[in-house]
């Protein structure tokens, strides 16, 4: 579909997903009914201040989310195998920025990837900065295995009120862009919420995939709703 649209082939693509994009692999998004700020609360686990409280607590919250990555049934699904596609063919620069901090967008392939609030199987050490893989637990006892501080191995996260990975990159392609994608996301949380309105700001075309329109829908030129395993295969075939 994209190819029937005025774009022509090597135009820079950006695109954004944010956690609808990996409900159909069964992860659950954030805001929806039942979703996983309706079962803990956000300002427990997913900030600095929260962890600083009960670190164990907050270790505990990602740990059990690491270990789910791990289930069978958790796999990329045809939105994510559509993106790999599309960055394996457009022959130009896609540039994939996912707010996920799960791994489906490498299982499926996706290469140009930024995981922009951190990725769930890495784990980083707060005293010697040491950043690398972790599939299992993480407890508040563990010792580093670089610097050998013990407690000071944290989920590699961004947490609220800490600054986002890559913001320079991003902002960099969403000004080069022709076209912006937004899949999956709420538009709740910013500064992934405000990329719509850079990427417009510089002539960027915006198409918003979501199961429904997200609070940003009126930033963008078209906006389709749906579910992403039949939206993003379709856009991109
Ligand atoms: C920062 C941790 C600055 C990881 C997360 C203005 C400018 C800048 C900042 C702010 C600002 N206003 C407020 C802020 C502060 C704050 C913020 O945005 N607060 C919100 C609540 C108002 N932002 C920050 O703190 C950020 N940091 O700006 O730092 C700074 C400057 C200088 C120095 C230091 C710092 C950090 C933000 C990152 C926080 N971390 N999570 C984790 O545990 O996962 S955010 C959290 O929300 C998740 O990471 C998630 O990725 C993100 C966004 O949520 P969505 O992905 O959109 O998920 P949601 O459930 O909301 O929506 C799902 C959508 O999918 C729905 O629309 C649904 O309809 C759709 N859907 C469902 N099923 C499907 C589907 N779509 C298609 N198909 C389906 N099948």
């Amino acid at each position: 579909m994209i190819s029937d649209w005025r774009f022509r082939r090597g135009d820079p693509i950006v695109v954004l997903t944010g956690a609808g994009i990996s409900r159909e692999s069964g992860l659950d998004t954030f805001r929806d009914i039942g979703g996983v700020w309706s079962k803990v609360k956000l300002e427990d686990v997913a900030t600095p201040e929260g962890y600083a409280r009960d670190p164990q607590q907050v270790q505990d919250f990602y740990n059990a989310r690491r270990a789910q990555l791990t289930e069978a049934a958790i796999q990329p699904n045809a939105a994510h195998r559509a993106l790999a596609a599309l960055e394996a063919e457009w022959r130009g620069p896609v540039f994939l920025v996912t707010q996920n901090i799960d791994d489906l967008h490498e299982r499926a392939g996706s290469r140009s990837l930024l995981h922009m609030h951190g990725e769930l199987r890495r784990v980083r050490c707060t005293a010697c900065g040491d950043n690398r893989e972790e599939a299992g637990a993480v407890t508040i006892a563990d010792v580093c295995p670089k610097c050998s501080a013990i407690g000071t191995r944290r989920p590699d996260i961004v947490w609220f009120g800490e600054m986002p990975y890559g913001m320079d990159r991003i902002y960099e392609a969403l000004v080069d862009c022709e076209l912006f994608i937004s899949i999956g996301t709420s538009g709740t949380v910013y500064p992934a919420a405000g990329f719509v309105t850079e990427a417009r700001a510089h002539g960027a075309y915006c198409l918003e995939l979501n199961l429904e329109p997200s609070h940003g829908a009126s930033m963008f030129h078209r906006v389709l709703n749906g579910p992403a395993t039949e939206l993003v295969p379709r856009l991109v075939e």
